[in-house]
């Protein structure tokens, strides 16, 4: 065991039982003419956290440990689109419809692949999930317990939207959960601000937060 410093205690870190999940870091959220500024946001906030995800991929990849990468999307016949979900709010585009980037947040659209730089590698599990949560509609939580993962890492976009949906579920189904501060970010400061105070509040309800460096620190140790 390797503790990780972290918020609000020391993150009792196994490193065979560990796993980075790195969620929705998509053109689609991070790009203009995609989802994310489809429904009104300055995407610029997302790009600006790629070089702390990225750090944090290379330090798993590094250390032996699994990265899997989920992404938001649905069936080019939106079977899998609920109208709720299609028709919520007054967006400039909706889910499905064709954008600069091509149909939105629909798999094998440009616009819905994972930024180049943060691209999966070979041997690493991609989710694709038509949810906010990773776990929902989705195999990962058999894909975790096959591989004995019982704690998890977390990144990627937006903070309070599918990562603290994501690590709620992962909560709920027995994983301990770690945000990487640096490495996740929303469209709205206080929102990140507000998700990563509640996460860790109530003696880690949710979970534990912590700095990137001492993450990667941690795991090479
Ligand atoms: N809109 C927003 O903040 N997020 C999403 O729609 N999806 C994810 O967080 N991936």
């Amino acid at each position: 065991m390797v503790d990780i410093k972290a918020e609000p205690f020391a993150f009792p870190a196994r490193p065979k039982q560990l796993a980075l999940i790195v969620i929705d870091m998509q053109r689609d959220f991070a790009e203009p003419g995609g989802f994310g500024e489809s429904l009104g946001n300055d995407v610029s906030r997302i790009t600006k956290i790629v070089p702390d995800v990225k750090r944090l991929i290379q330090g798993f990849r590094k250390a032996g440990l699994p990265v899997i990468h989920t992404m938001e999307c649905h069936r080019p016949d939106l079977s899998d689109l609920p109208p709720a979900k299609r028709d919520r709010g007054n967006p400039l585009l909706r889910i499905g419809d064709e954008g600069p980037m091509g149909r939105i947040l629909i798999a094998g659209e440009p616009g819905t692949a994972i930024l180049p730089q943060l691209a999966p590698i070979d041997g690493e599990v991609v989710i694709e999930k038509p949810g906010k949560g990773a776990f929902y509609a989705t195999d990962l939580d058999d894909i975790l317990k096959r591989r004995t993962i019982t704690q998890l890492v977390f990144a990627g976009v937006t903070t309070e939207v599918c990562v603290q949906t994501t690590m709620r579920e992962a909560n709920d189904r027995g994983y301990e959960c770690l945000l990487a501060e640096e490495a996740t970010e929303s469209y709205f400061p206080e929102f990140k601000a507000a998700a990563i105070a509640m996460i860790r509040a109530q003696g880690a309800i949710v979970g534990w937060t912590a700095h990137v460096d001492d993450i990667l620190e941690a795991i090479h140790a």
